[in-house]
């Protein structure tokens, strides 16, 4: 169940519309332009995401937001109890539904409800940063099983409530909170990897074309693919590809960083900016080292077809995932996932992305760092091919076992065996 995208001054009035799509039935409703502003420009994602991602300079809170979020969630809540039948479980997903537990509570619902949060949740100090910030914490505690991406996270959530809400932490990792048992995990999410391998496969004529060009002039190839968000670290990447430039002009003529960086979110002003700054830095720094016959850095600011970007990653030396804070980082899983086991390329990766607690046979660099992310830059493309096959192998095995699939199973199944003893009685 979700919103469907648009908006009408009317939207409560209308009937939430089913659809069904192979064997799931859908539920969608609209929302009205006071809910656009407030609830998923405003609160969402211009108070929850950035400060979610510890970015509170980004903060942008005005009156109204947090009511707008509160009445949207109540509006999800009202729908969704006027569908479910009482052995269904519900899971909710992520930052823009955080109340919707306790809102379905409220109406009475005693489903089994799960949350997973896929973006970061920030440390104690940060997080009471948040209008709210004591509310959206115990709106957590009306689920019976809290999932996040990582260790790092979950660890968060327990500081939290220990320190600052005073609930006491189980030998078993659940919270007694009045009536109720709450459960909290770590179930690092996977991509449908056995899918986007068989993409990667297949490339279109153009990528073939491309990659044989490349190959003609001995030429090697960095990517990106990343929603234009100022979470990604985008400026700081082309920074230490200019960088890498300067400090091994080897690889000048010889490497071309190709980006992909679809809009997103532009109705929020600190999108704009990162656009700007991007379209500037990527013309400095082709303007500084282009020849009449390359051109350092390719940068599209479109959406691509899926099965173009798992040809593309197959295609490149580097996949280059440098985050400045991010809950797990699936482009990361993807270019594993595409590459050709027998001359694979490397994944250089952000120690901010969730990914980088899983994955650690990637180069792991500092995105504030721009001379370490140079220097392993080039150590990724330099690297011989037996160490490039050991890295990504054992990447590779974790990443199609450990899939979507996998994260899906381990979710519910936590979530339908868990003894949800009423705390009185225990
Ligand atoms: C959130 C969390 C967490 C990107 N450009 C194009 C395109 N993409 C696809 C990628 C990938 C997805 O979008 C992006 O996923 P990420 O995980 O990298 O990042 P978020 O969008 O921020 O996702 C994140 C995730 O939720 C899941 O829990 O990992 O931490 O922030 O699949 O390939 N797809 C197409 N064209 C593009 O131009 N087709």
């Amino acid at each position: 169940m979700g919103w469907d995208g648009t908006t009408l001054e009317d939207a409560y009035a209308r009937t939430p519309e089913l659809s069904v799509i192979g064997n799931v039935t859908t539920v969608t409703t609209s929302l009205t332009p006071a809910d656009y502003a407030e609830y998923y420009v405003g609160f969402a994602n211009s108070v929850l995401w950035p400060l979610f991602h510890y970015r509170l300079d980004l903060v942008n809170y005005e009156s109204g937001f947090a009511e707008g979020y509160r009445r949207v969630n109540e509006r999800f809540a009202d729908v969704i109890a006027s569908q479910v039948s009482p052995d269904d479980v519900i899971w909710v997903h992520d930052y823009h539904l955080i109340p919707l537990g306790a809102e379905l509570r409220r109406r009475g619902c005693a489903n089994r409800i799960g949350f997973f949060l896929h973006i970061p949740f920030p440390p104690p100090d940060i997080l009471t940063a948040a209008p709210q910030s004591r509310w959206l914490f115990e709106s957590m505690l009306s689920y019976d099983l809290v999932g996040f991406q990582t260790h790092t996270d979950l660890g968060n959530f327990h500081h939290f409530a220990e320190d600052r809400v005073g609930v006491r932490l189980q030998a078993d990792g659940s919270f007694r909170i009045r009536n109720r048992v709450v459960h909290a995990g770590a179930f690092p999410i996977g991509i449908d990897a056995q899918a986007f391998h068989a993409m990667a496969e297949k490339p279109s004529n153009d990528v073939q074309i491309d990659t044989m060009r490349r190959a003609i002039l001995d030429r090697k190839q960095i990517i990106g693919v990343d929603r234009l968000d100022y979470s990604k670290g985008l400026p700081d990447r082309m920074k230490a590809f200019g960088r890498l430039l300067e400090l091994h002009p080897e690889h000048l003529k010889k490497v071309t960083f190709l980006q992909i960086a679809p809009p997103t979110r532009s109705d929020v002003d600190a999108y704009a900016d990162i656009r700007q700054e991007l379209e500037g830095l990527s013309g400095a720094i082709n303007g500084r080292f282009a020849d009449f016959n390359w051109t350092p850095i390719r940068y599209i600011h479109r959406s691509v077809p899926r099965d173009t970007l798992a040809a593309l990653h197959r295609a490149s030396r580097v996949g280059l995932v440098t985050p400045l804070r991010d809950g797990m980082n699936l482009v990361a899983k993807e270019f594993v996932a595409a590459q050709n086991a027998e001359d694979p390329g490397v994944l250089v990766l952000s120690k901010f992305a969730g990914a980088a607690e899983e994955m650690r046979e990637a180069l792991i660099v500092n995105p504030y760092d721009t001379d370490d992310m140079a220097e392993k830059l080039h150590q990724a493309l330099v690297m011989p091919l037996a160490e490039r096959q050991r890295r990504h192998s054992a990447l590779f095995e974790r990443v199609m076992t450990q899939d979507a699939h996998a994260w899906q199973r381990d979710f519910l199944q936590t979530l339908d065996t868990l003894t949800l003893v009423e705390a009185d009685a225990a």
